[in-house]
């Protein structure tokens, strides 16, 4: 199977891309919340957060603008098991990502509940730096790559899709980088 998809460019470097800045990282206040239609919502502190079960996964990573990036091996706690923790309710079936500074994107339940998506905090054997989204961000990798929100705070557990940042001008709410889903038109 071709491994590229269709009209992306290989890049071996890894490219930084986002909008506004890189937020600061401070361990004391930083917290990770699981809410929304779930049984049991979860408030983490960093600590309790790295105490999850650690997963360790390499996939492939595709931007919109064209660039992608193969084996990338990242480490976190993979979606299911946050998904186990907080036990989503029967009517939950989006989830959106919020990141510090404003930043969403949403996905379908199903699309998170795959075993290659994560909540990331090592890349290539070291903490995840701040401009990659350290000290945590999401990894999704079937999907182009704005959907992999980085420096994630908060998770809510929703029936309807909420339009995320990059979905509101103009991308692709689907965003499989095989189908080349890149507008929303
Ligand atoms: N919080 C946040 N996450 C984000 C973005 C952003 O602007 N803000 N941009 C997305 C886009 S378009 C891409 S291509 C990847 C880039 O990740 P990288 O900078 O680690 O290569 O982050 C995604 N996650
Ligand atoms: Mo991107």
């Amino acid at each position: 199977m071709q491994r590229l998809p269709p009209n992306q460019r290989l890049k071996t470097d890894f490219p930084v891309l986002h909008f506004g800045k890189v937020p600061e990282f401070d361990k004391g206040t930083w917290d990770f919340r699981v809410e929304g239609l779930v049984e049991n919502p979860v408030r983490l502190t960093y600590d309790e957060f790295l105490a999850l079960e650690k997963t360790v996964d390499v996939s492939d990573f595709h931007c919109v603008t064209g660039w992608s990036r193969f084996d990338n091996k990242w480490e976190g706690v993979r979606f299911s098991d946050v998904a186990k923790l907080v036990r989503p309710k029967s009517n939950a079936r989006f989830v959106t990502i919020e990141a510090e500074g404003g930043y969403t994107t949403s996905l379908p339940l199903a699309d998170l509940m795959e075993h290659d998506v994560l909540f990331a905090y090592y890349f290539d054997g070291k903490p995840l730096e701040p401009m990659h989204g350290g000290p945590l961000r999401l990894v999704v990798p079937k999907k182009y790559a704005y959907k992999s929100a980085k420096w994630v705070r908060r998770v809510v557990f929703t029936e309807e899709q909420e339009l995320g940042f990059w979905e509101q001008r103009g991308y692709s709410d689907s965003a499989d980088p095989w189908k080349e889903e890149r507008h929303s038109y």
